[in-house]
């Protein structure tokens, strides 16, 4: 499937207003897949698992469990107490239903451990996660405080594979700082993925 016929459906799917968003998702991730030598297969799968990462972000509480409900899956696999958290889950789901032709299971991991990230996440789910926080359109302080760490620091360091430890621990740091500050409840994975980084660092 073209490109285009993908962004003709996601109009329809994440909304018109996300579409900035995504499209700078889109060119955060071939930006990196470049800087991080990836082959043309994995910036592709990169590529396609950021047009698609959102797909469900519009979704309403029940539209979420519809689509679990659809695929048959139990809604014990949500995190209940953080329903921002549940479009990475629904979102993997939908777009295997929508696209089943065209991803596969990278794609989908990537998209299911966008918002929260996991322990021992691959390279593709780490470049979805990062730069869906430091896209261009992002103007939030933490995001350009994390955009800004990451390339100086590429720029500094020969080693990308440890500059983006770094700058997820970062960015975990900072997301954990936020929901405490907010009295919001933090997703497991989200913990697990911050002390895997760490017990990897140095
Ligand atoms: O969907 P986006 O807005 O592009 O970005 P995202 O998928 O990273 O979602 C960010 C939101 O998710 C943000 O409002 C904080 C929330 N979030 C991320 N990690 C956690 C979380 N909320 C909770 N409660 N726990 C988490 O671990
Ligand atoms: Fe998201
Ligand atoms: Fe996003």
């Amino acid at each position: 499937m073209k490109r285009d016929s993908i962004l003709a459906i996601l109009k329809n799917t994440v909304g018109e207003r996300r579409m900035p968003h995504v499209l700078g998702t889109e060119e955060e991730c071939l930006r990196l897949a470049a800087r991080f030598g990836l082959s043309e297969t994995e910036t592709e799968t990169l590529q396609l698992a950021a047009l698609l990462h959102d797909i469900t972000k519009s979704f309403s509480r029940d539209e979420h469990l519809a689509v679990l409900r659809r695929v048959g899956v139990d809604p014990a696999v949500l995190f209940l107490p953080s329903e921002k958290t549940w479009h990475a889950v629904t979102g993997a789901l939908y777009a295997k239903e929508a696209f089943p032709t065209l991803v596969n299971d990278a794609v989908l991991t990537a998209i299911r451990y966008h918002t929260t990230g996991r322990a021992s996440m691959s390279l593709l789910e780490k470049l979805l996660y990062l730069a869906d926080y430091i896209e261009p359109t992002r103007t939030f302080h933490d995001c350009v405080q994390l955009r800004q760490f990451f390339y100086d620091t590429m720029a500094s360091e020969n080693h990308p594979e440890a500059v983006l430890t770094k700058t997820l621990i970062l960015s975990f740091d900072m997301t954990i700082r936020d929901l405490v500050r907010l009295r919001c409840p933090i997703h497991p994975d989200t913990v697990a993925a911050r002390n895997d980084l760490l017990s990897k660092e140095g």
